[in-house]
């Protein structure tokens, strides 16, 4: 195996959201767990401890106001104390009874500008925390047919994101998030990534896409949309975490190990294996407990990134050309049905990582450290 595959793979960054951390559930209950932080402080000490054992999360994503603080250049500090830094700023415009009927869409001009300045304020907190990504996901959208205008909500919502756009300093960028249905059940107002590419492209390069591999109808070719996008430059990020039926939310890979590796592969072949596509975790399920949840996902986008990188593209590239169909697709199969633990253990212990870190975190302590110190931890905010 070539030395690139494995520089490369070493290379990879991989960021947890804050929120992964604290209590979560479904919409019937919120699920206490032992441990779980009581502030954001605690929330970037449990991702640093995903980051040691894996040696590849070195960022966590923020969501404001969950993760509110006096001080925000402090969090960072404490963040870069902990060996980590804050990644993307999560805004949150769906949480007040004001926004009933939307946030930047809603009928109302009061709570539009209202949700417009939550947005303005997130990119106050990138100033402040070194952030460079603002990452917005809207629940705006209607239930019933002529609850409001489809082509009102459209201009409402460009007009928003323009203001947003216009905000942005030098380094930063915003990444639009798309989710075909929940909360709203009729039209939601970004719900697909056509959408969200035409908004963006309208805007300019500091406006990207993001895909959420949950937020899609059953059966959707995700790695098309992932390869379209990044032939256009418009591939933002991921957030990424499994499904089986709608936004579920669970541990990556954990649904459909293969659509990961498709996913990989494409991430790959189209250049987009760069710090410009943001690899983050939107995981946040009730059942496992929070770190080793995240380190199981963590993994998971490792082991189908491994097996990404390990397709033969001049092989693939021969098959295709020739019309080997049969070929072609032995090609990628090869690849995703080697099994990259070993490599991906050696390289741990190549820079002194234990090769097992589910294993090594449970040897750790930490765990029992945390159970026994933390008192009343807090809900992660809402089922994300
Ligand atoms: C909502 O379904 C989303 O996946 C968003 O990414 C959301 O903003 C995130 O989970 C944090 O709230
Ligand atoms: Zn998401
Ligand atoms: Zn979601």
């Amino acid at each position: 195996m070539s030395m690139d595959i494995r520089t490369r793979l070493s290379a990879q960054r991989i960021e947890t959201p804050s929120w992964a951390y604290g209590n979560s559930g479904t919409r019937f209950k919120v699920f206490a767990q032992p441990g779980v932080p009581r502030d954001p402080y605690e929330k970037l000490a449990d991702a640093a401890q995903v980051h040691r054992f894996t040696g590849v999360a070195p960022s966590v994503a923020l969501h404001i106001p969950w993760d509110r603080v006096g001080d925000y250049a402090d969090l960072a500090r404490h963040a870069g104390e902990l060996g980590v830094s804050i990644g993307a700023i999560n805004a949150n415009v769906f949480q007040d009874d004001d926004y009933k009927l939307g946030s930047v869409t809603n009928p109302d001009p009061r709570v539009r500008a209202k949700a417009l300045a939550h947005l303005l304020e997130c990119v106050d907190i990138m100033d402040a925390t070194g952030s460079g990504t603002l990452k917005l996901w809207f629940a705006d959208g209607t239930n019933y047919p002529g609850q409001d205008d489809i082509r009102a909500r459209q201009d409402r919502l460009a007009e928003a994101l323009a203001s947003v756009y216009q905000r942005l300093g030098e380094g930063q960028r915003f990444l639009l998030e798309y989710k075909l249905f929940e909360p709203a059940f009729y039209a939601t107002d970004v719900p697909d990534w056509g959408t969200a590419y035409a908004h963006c492209l309208r805007l300019g390069p500091k406006a990207q896409v993001v895909v959420d591999t949950g937020h899609h109808a059953p059966g959707t070719n995700i790695e098309f949309i992932v390869a379209f996008l990044l032939r256009e430059g418009k591939l933002g990020g991921f957030d990424f975490n499994s499904r089986f039926y709608a936004d579920d939310d669970l541990m990556v890979g954990s649904a459909d190990p293969f659509q990961l590796f498709r996913i990989m592969y494409e991430v790959v072949a189209g250049g987009g294996y760069t710090d410009e596509v943001a690899f983050m975790l939107d995981q946040c399920h009730n059942l496992e407990p929070k770190i080793t949840g995240q380190i199981r996902s963590v993994m998971n986008v490792q082991e189908a990134t491994a097996k990404a990188l390990l397709v033969d593209g001049a092989a693939l590239r021969s098959a295709q050309a020739g019309g080997d169909v049969l070929q072609a697709n032995a090609v990628l199969m090869d690849a995703f049905n080697t099994d990259v633990r070993p490599l991906l253990a050696d390289l741990r212990r190549e820079s002194g990582l234990d090769p097992d870190p589910m294993a090594a975190y449970a040897r750790s302590g930490y765990f029992e450290t945390i159970s026994a110190t933390r008192v009343g931890g807090a809900q992660a905010g809402w089922g994300a």
